[in-house]
């Protein structure tokens, strides 16, 4: 039975997935063009509250002033007509080929200050159009073969690509913030800033980093090996997690930009799981909207497309009933109790307690039966298929 989205949920597209011409490595298009205008109105259709998406997706490359004034108006109309509003923009400096070797990092000065001024020019658009978010994916930002870069000098730069925009943003005053969005590879053999842990490092080191976090992308982190949710978990613990990009991805292969819930199904139930319940003993939230940012398969036609959006929202949805009903579940929370997943909050040295009275307690240390302690088990197995039968319905 179809579950109704409604603009409270915060479901948010970017123009770039439905209107994906789905064109690729080896293949044409199989899909006509999309008309921003009309994916507006689809959407809304939908349930959806926002959307988002790259200059480019909106007015064509290398527009002039009047005719991207026109086609902003007309997009603002169809805005305006249906009450979506634009939470986040993005700058596509990765198709055109000036881009080949990246924007910020390009070996080539003349590209980085084009890129510079192109990002610039957006970050006025994202204002003006009153997004809260600005991501910068960096895809072109890599190399090769170890050789083509000095890898120093191209985190220098990056740095103050990075900065030189953020310092933009606070001299206009606009309430936007910057979120990095990670990826390991592709289109780059190897793409600067691969994980979210590379990236949250990276930001310790900006001038400017306390505008500037993250929007983590499920495949992304799937597509390096890691735990997607294990990331968005530390994102959220360093007060980073500005913006997510949902979708499925099946293991560590090419970008598959799948419908969320479609990939690693599991894994889906745990994002969602921290996103609607949060930590189980709180802790930072993460409120904004849930972004997908998948591709409609090459296989699909248009009505295929539309099918495929709703179902990233239906999966969405019946995830958060499944997840909401695990943590409600007394058992539940008995097996996490059993589990020492409370316990986990409790600081190691108590409140008022110093490191030499925990030296001086004999028995945490001289008296204490380590071998009692070691027979404990954790009952993680019993608890993880409890989270499993809520999952799949069957609780
Ligand atoms: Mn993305």
């Amino acid at each position: 039975m179809a579950r109704k989205a409604t603009p409270e949920d915060k479901f948010s597209f970017g123009l770039w997935t439905i209107g994906w011409e789905a064109r690729d490595q080896f293949g044409d298009a199989t899909r006509p063009a999309l008309d921003p205008v009309e994916s507006v109105h689809q959407l809304a259709k939908l349930g959806v509250a926002h959307v988002t998406f790259h200059d480019d997706d909106v007015v064509p490359f290398g527009s002039d002033a009047a005719t991207r004034d026109a086609i902003l108006a007309r997009f603002k109309g169809a805005l305006d007509e249906t009450g979506i509003t634009v939470e986040m923009v993005t700058t596509n400096t990765f198709s055109h080929p000036i881009f080949k070797d990246g924007a910020f990092t390009s070996n080539d000065r003349r590209v980085r200050r084009y890129g510079l001024r192109k990002v610039v020019r957006n970050v006025d658009l994202a204002a003006e159009l009153g997004a809260a978010t600005f991501v910068m994916w960096g895809g072109r930002e890599g190399a090769e073969y170890d050789s083509a870069k000095d890898l120093k000098a191209a985190h220098d730069r990056y740095r103050e690509g990075i900065d030189t925009v953020a310092g933009y943003i606070k001299d206009k005053g606009y309430d936007l913030k910057i979120a990095i969005e990670p990826k390991p590879n592709e289109p780059r053999g190897d793409i600067l800033l691969p994980t979210v842990g590379h990236a949250l490092a990276f930001i310790a080191e900006l001038e400017h980093g306390d505008i500037v976090g993250l929007n983590p992308e499920t495949g992304h982190e799937q597509m390096a090996g890691l735990n997607y949710t294990g990331g968005l978990a530390q994102a959220l613990w360093s007060n980073k997690l500005f913006h997510i990009d949902l979708n499925g991805q099946k293991s560590i292969k090419y970008d598959q930009d799948l419908v969320f819930g479609h990939g690693d199904l599991f894994s889906a139930f745990g994002t969602v799981d921290l996103i609607e319940n949060g930590f189980p003993s709180g802790g930072p939230r993460y409120d904004g909207p849930r972004h997908f940012d998948y591709k409609p398969s090459r296989t699909e036609d248009m009505a295929g497309v539309w099918e495929s959006a709703a179902a990233n929202i239906q999966a969405y949805l019946i995830l958060k009933e499944r997840a909401l009903a695990f943590r409600a579940d007394p058992e539940v929370q008995a097996a996490l109790e059993e589990a020492g997943v409370y316990e986990l909050a409790q600081p190691t040295i108590a409140e008022g307690e110093t490191l030499d009275d925990l030296l001086n307690d004999r028995s945490t240390f001289e008296d204490l039966d380590v071998e009692d302690v070691a027979k404990r088990g954790f009952h993680f197995v019993r608890l993880n298929q409890l989270a499993l039968e809520h999952a799949l319905g069957a609780r």
